[in-house]
């Protein structure tokens, strides 16, 4: 895996790099099998999180705020019924998968630490980076429901910034189904928010710019299965709900640089046996 100097000078500029064909199509649907089977295993009796990328309901959430260095399962927020049964099959009604899948399954962990990867980190500055976090994102058929327009940041803080989310289709992802869209640039605008740990234990939003993010510079991302969508922290990017038939399989995993202050009041905390690792 190489990437060239027009490709470090487009991420540098537009905040995001598309990398066609990073992975292995092969690998992409084994990583798909394994959610599959984790999914299988899971029983939803043993929770009911609705996960919404509306902050309210994420607040008071333990389960999420937990799960740092868990695989845990987080439902789509149209998923239930009045009643709390389940509309759609439970395997149809999974949101995501996270965050530390890169170093609980085995298949994960070498997916998210192979040569290419290490050498993408590499090639943009990253030496020996940690990963901090991964998610494996449905994007269900008809129910998966939008993110909101966000940078990575406002959720993993560091100082100084320095972090990059790797997006990597595991099925085309187009407009029709969910597809990431990013604006252009964006990233060198600042931080707009950081959500963060309160004294008394709650999270809320510190806000730095109330400015509303200029939604209109949109772009989608359009892509095939197998490419890796890079991401720089500071870039504000979005999806919207799948309302198609079609499913639209991810797979994130966030870096960051080495040397970078990670604060105790980020939401996603790790106990001190089971620290944050690089490659
Ligand atoms: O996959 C998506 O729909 C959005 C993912 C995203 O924005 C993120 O992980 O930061």
């Amino acid at each position: 895996m190489h990437i060239d100097q027009t490709q470090l000078d487009q991420y540098r500029d537009n905040g995001f790099l598309v990398l066609e064909g990073f992975a292995d199509p092969a690998a992409c649907d084994r990583l798909r099998a394994r959610a599959e089977k984790l999914v299988q295993e899971f029983d939803p009796a043993e929770v009911v999180s609705i996960f919404s990328t509306r902050e309210q309901n994420r607040l008071t959430d333990e389960y999420f705020l937990t799960s740092g260095d868990k695989i845990r399962f987080f439902f789509e927020e149209n998923a239930f019924n009045a009643d709390g049964t389940l509309k759609y099959a439970k395997e149809k009604s999974i949101n995501k998968i996270g965050h530390a899948l890169h170093d609980l399954d085995p298949l994960f962990d070498r997916f998210s630490r192979n040569d290419n990867v290490k050498a993408l980190a590499q090639a943009i500055g990253l030496e020996k980076p940690l990963l901090v976090q991964s998610m494996y994102i449905f994007k269900q058929p008809n129910i998966g429901g939008e993110v909101t327009c966000h940078q990575d940041s406002t959720f993993i803080y560091t100082e100084p910034i320095d972090i990059a989310g790797l997006w990597f289709a595991l099925e085309d992802a187009t407009i029709e189904n969910g597809c990431l869209w990013a604006i252009p640039g964006g990233h060198r605008h600042g931080l707009k928010s950081r959500w963060r740990r309160t004294n008394e234990g709650r999270m809320e939003f510190e806000t730095y710019s109330s400015e509303p993010w200029p939604e209109s510079e949109l772009v989608p991302l359009e892509v095939a299965k197998g490419s890796l969508i890079l991401l720089h922290g500071l870039l504000p990017h979005r999806s919207f709900e799948n309302r198609s038939s079609r499913s639209r399989h991810a797979y994130t995993l966030h870096l960051i640089g080495r040397d970078a202050k990670y604060p105790t009041d980020n939401w996603l905390q790790r106990p001190v046996n089971k620290p944050f690792r690089s490659f």
